[in-house]
């Protein structure tokens, strides 16, 4: 990057400032644009130096803003299906993702998670075991910290561990884990992708660079992802999990034991109950997370030491409080189906279960399902409440209330709960329209009980 290239950065959310920051580091020049008008030009600005390199475009964006444009860095939030995509491509300038131009400035050694559900859980365990073993570890992506934040600071010597979503595999160009894993892949964001096997590809471009020197972890209970591993054109090594099947090759569970096998041998490592994560898909997370770590050169000693501190993540079935004998717990992760049936089989006692949120063209029938005679009432927010509710009816569930926000939810379920009930927070939906992310849908239900 020098001097007289311009780089056009589309999206001013943490991913732009932070890929603009990096840009302009690199002696750059930078056209900051984002689709809200609403944004202030001047607040956007102070996040860079004084005279720094960097002009604002809000609202519209007109063709003459791509005067001397050579290269496009777009946040993961924008679909490549905008007018303005559009736009870009018509003038011949090349897309590519944050992630992507993180990967292209970064040094040392990479890991990469994706997966529908679990990746943010895994990478923060992945992270936790490298930094017991290595000096220089970096924790980064969509987990919450653009990798343009730290891309500069990585030497050979860093070894980063990235969550990666399906928006950030979109516009990848020549991104090469040494080390990736997908965890699994149910129906999400296909508002964005239109069709599972969209969907499916996106996921699996993960490996799509890798070489035999390099691993691929795989759930081998999920049957894409199986026959993704045996394909005969996988380069890099497949190594299969399994929380269901006995493997001949990979880590599996007998009873509460993790086991790993290599050519029909295997060998404990540990017993699930000496760790503090509960439920099924967090056995999952765990054994990708070692599969991971180790490709990874850490040592399985240190591996099991840490995975049995390991604490759940924010948002992620997090235990909030107890008051007057009932639990109150933050779910705010649960942003599609999938990951919110998990948060309800994994709930200790009757369910006053808040839900809802932005539409992302989900299907919640399997979630209404998996309700199973243990949620109570089904307190509904957001744009998703009339579909959900009419799934509910039509599933024979009836017990639904609709709240204005947060708090009155909150205040909804507090009432109705008694002694021995859960209150959980698993929307099945993302926050967006009702809040800036999930996390603070999350911190803002936390909240809320706290004030009861
Ligand atoms: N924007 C436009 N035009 C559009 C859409 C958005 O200009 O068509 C603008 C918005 O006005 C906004 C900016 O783009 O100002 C937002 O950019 P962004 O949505 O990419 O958000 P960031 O703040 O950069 O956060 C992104 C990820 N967000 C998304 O993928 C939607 C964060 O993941 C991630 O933590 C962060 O980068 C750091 O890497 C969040 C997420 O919801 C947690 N991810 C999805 C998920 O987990 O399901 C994929």
């Amino acid at each position: 990057m020098s001097q007289s290239q311009k780089v056009l950065v589309a999206g001013a959310g943490k991913s732009g400032i932070s890929s603009a920051r990096l840009l302009l580091a690199l002696g750059g020049e930078v056209v900051l644009y984002d689709g809200n008008a609403t944004l202030h030009a001047p607040a956007l600005l102070e996040n860079f130096e004084n005279g720094a390199a960097v002009s604002v475009v809000l609202g519209e964006f007109r063709p003459e803003a791509l005067d001397g444009v050579m290269l496009c860095i777009i946040s993961p939030g924008i679909s490549l299906e905008t007018p303005f995509v559009e736009q870009i491509r018509e003038a011949g300038i090349p897309i590519w993702g944050e992630l992507q131009l993180a990967y292209h400035c970064a040094k040392g050694q990479l890991a990469a998670i994706t997966g529908t559900n679990g990746k943010t859980t895994t990478t923060a365990l992945v992270g936790e075991i490298l930094q017991a073993y290595y000096r220089e570890v970096y924790v980064v992506g969509n987990i919450g910290i653009p990798y343009t934040d730290v891309a500069l600071q990585t030497t050979d010597q860093s070894v980063t561990v990235a969550e990666v979503s399906s928006f950030q595999l979109e516009t990848m160009v020549d991104f090469h884990p040494k080390a990736s894993a997908i965890l699994n892949i149910t129906p999400d964001h296909l508002n964005r992708h239109h069709t599972m096997e969209c969907y499916i590809e996106v996921k699996e471009s993960i490996a799509a660079n890798q070489t035999e020197d390099d691993v691929c972890v795989l759930n081998y209970d999920d049957e894409v992802l199986r026959a993704f591993g045996q394909r005969e054109d996988l380069r890099p090594q497949a190594v299969f999990f399994s929380s269901r099947n006995k493997l001949a090759d990979g880590y599996y569970m007998e009873g509460y034991e993790i086991m790993r096998a290599a050519n029909g041998r295997a060998v404990p490592l540990m017993d699930v109950r000496d760790m503090n994560l509960l439920g099924r898909h967090n056995h999952e997370n765990v054994m990708a997370a070692i599969a991971v770590a180790s490709a990874m050169g850490v040592p399985m000693k240190t591996i099991l030491r840490v995975v049995k501190q390991f604490k759940a993540v924010e948002h992620r079935i997090e235990f909030v409080l107890e008051r007057l004998g009932v639990r109150y717990y933050n779910d705010s992760k649960g942003t599609n189906p999938d990951a919110a049936i998990q948060a309800v089989k994994a709930m200790p006692g009757p369910i006053i279960l808040i839900g809802g949120g932005y539409d992302k063209g989900s299907s919640y029938d399997e979630w209404i399902e998996s309700f199973g005679g243990n949620v109570k009432y089904l307190v509904l927010i957001g744009q998703t409440r009339d579909k959900i509710a009419e799934c509910a009816r039509a599933h024979g569930f009836t017990d639904i209330m609709y709240a204005e926000d947060m708090a009155e939810a909150v205040k909804v379920c507090a009432y109705y709960a008694e002694s021995g009930d859960c209150v959980l927070l698993s929307p099945a939906c993302a926050s967006w329209g009702m809040f800036k992310d999930y996390e603070e849908r999350g911190r803002i239900f936390k909240e809320c009980v706290r004030n009861l």
